[in-house]
């Protein structure tokens, strides 16, 4: 029966890693796959995670299983991070570990399916390539709007309020809560409270997808746009990833969040959650969200995670005002947020940034800003320059 696949293309933003390890010009600069790196090139382990896994070696007395929950406790220690102190739908929400932003994403979507096989969901484009293909998978159809022009580097906000004002109720609205990938462009907080109203009018529901969070302007501003939605739906889904504000990545941690109309729904979604992640994953991998746990279970580990979380976010940002004063034509880089920044440009541009000057980057143009030192800013402006894209 394997001779009837079709084969079907690499993913090309993870085939640029394999690119860039085999490039041995000394020069090169690697701004292609969305991982944080620290001044000198690494992506460290960071040492909250070390001491929280040091701590897990010595105590954890067990591996059995925990439930396709997973471990609940985490799931509870993350809530007043993402949604603040004691926000008033505590009583509505419910989560689920996840393995990674991924694992929720799809729970997510095959819950909704679940529920009401009749939704859609408005994906603004560009978004993260898996995006649509998770959804898809999951059978919930997706409805593409254009969000960003990136000739201009602006938001097309009427075409935003046209795709929320054209849906149907019921439908969903994917949004990228913070630090936009691939353009790292977000909706001023003006634009985010005509979004709100536009789901509350049109009884739409939000699925937020927060996979930076204080990677942007830190953990608490980077919260502000979700919890201005939650405190006014009625039901919302939120995808949370800790792979990148944790420095995770590969131990896949994450958690599904919902927030139902009416407390008593929340068995049914809970249930249901469950049996979704048994017939995906039977149980989510434990190790990374264990050392999540441990950090938050630890004053001192989490004032070490959110110091080295801030250096990292201070470090992007420097980055950003390093290619910005390097050239005004890239002033935009240096008000947008997170790891990313998507120019305009053919893939054949993008192939001979690579080729040329050994300058790594996604086919699409887009740039992963935590690859370069604010050293590097002139050779990426001289390249950029010289293959016209300035
Ligand atoms: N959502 C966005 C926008 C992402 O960039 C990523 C990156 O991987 C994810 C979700 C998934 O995160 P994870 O690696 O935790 O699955
Ligand atoms: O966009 C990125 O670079 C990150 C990492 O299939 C990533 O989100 C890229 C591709 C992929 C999974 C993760």
């Amino acid at each position: 029966m394997f001779d009837k696949l079709n084969s079907r293309p690499a993913d090309s933003l993870l085939a640029l890693i394999k690119a860039f390890q085999a490039d041995d010009r000394p020069g090169k600069i690697d701004l292609g796959v969305g991982v944080y790196r620290d001044t000198m090139g690494r992506t460290p382990v960071m040492r909250a995670v070390k001491a929280a896994e040091q701590f897990l070696l010595e105590t954890q007395d067990s591996k059995k299983y925990l439930g396709p929950e997973g471990d609940l406790q985490f799931v509870r220690l993350l809530q007043p991070i993402i949604f603040g102190k004691s926000p008033k739908f505590t009583q509505r929400l419910v989560g689920i570990q996840t393995p990674g932003g991924s694992g929720a994403l799809r729970l997510g979507a095959e819950l909704i399916q679940a529920a009401n096989p009749s939704a859609k969901i408005l994906l603004g484009t560009p978004s993260w390539p898996n995006h649509a293909p998770i959804f898809s998978s999951a059978r919930l159809p997706v409805k593409e709007y254009a969000f960003v022009d990136l000739m201009s580097q602006q938001v097309k906000f009427e075409s935003v309020v046209d795709a929320l004002s054209s849906a149907r109720e019921g439908d969903v609205v994917l949004l990228h809560g913070c630090c936009h990938n691939p353009t790292g462009i977000d909706f001023t907080m003006e634009q985010w409270r005509r979004i709100t109203e536009l789901l509350v009018t049109h009884r739409l529901v939000p699925f937020i997808d927060l996979a930076y969070q204080g990677l942007g302007d830190g953990l608490e501003q980077d919260a502000a746009p979700t919890r201005m939605i939650l405190d006014v739906v009625d039901e919302a889904l939120i995808a949370y990833s800790c792979d990148k504000n944790f420095g995770l990545y590969r131990e896949r941690v994450g958690a599904l969040y919902v927030m139902t109309r009416n407390v008593d729904d929340i068995g049914k979604v809970e249930s249901n959650m469950a049996a979704l992640a048994r017939v995906n994953w039977s149980m989510p991998p434990d190790h990374g969200a264990a050392i999540v746990r441990t950090i938050l279970e630890s004053e001192e580990m989490s004032a070490m995670w959110r110091a080295e979380l801030e250096e990292m976010c201070l470090r992007v940002n420097g980055n950003r005002a390093a290619l910005a004063a390097a050239s005004p034509d890239l002033a935009f880089i240096s008000r947008q947020r997170g790891l990313f920044s998507n120019l305009s440009m053919s893939r054949e541009t993008a192939v001979a940034l690579r080729m040329s000057h050994g300058i790594y980057m996604a086919d699409s143009g887009r740039m992963n800003l935590a690859g370069m030192q604010p050293a590097d800013a002139d050779a990426i402006v001289a390249a950029l320059r010289a293959e016209g894209c300035l």
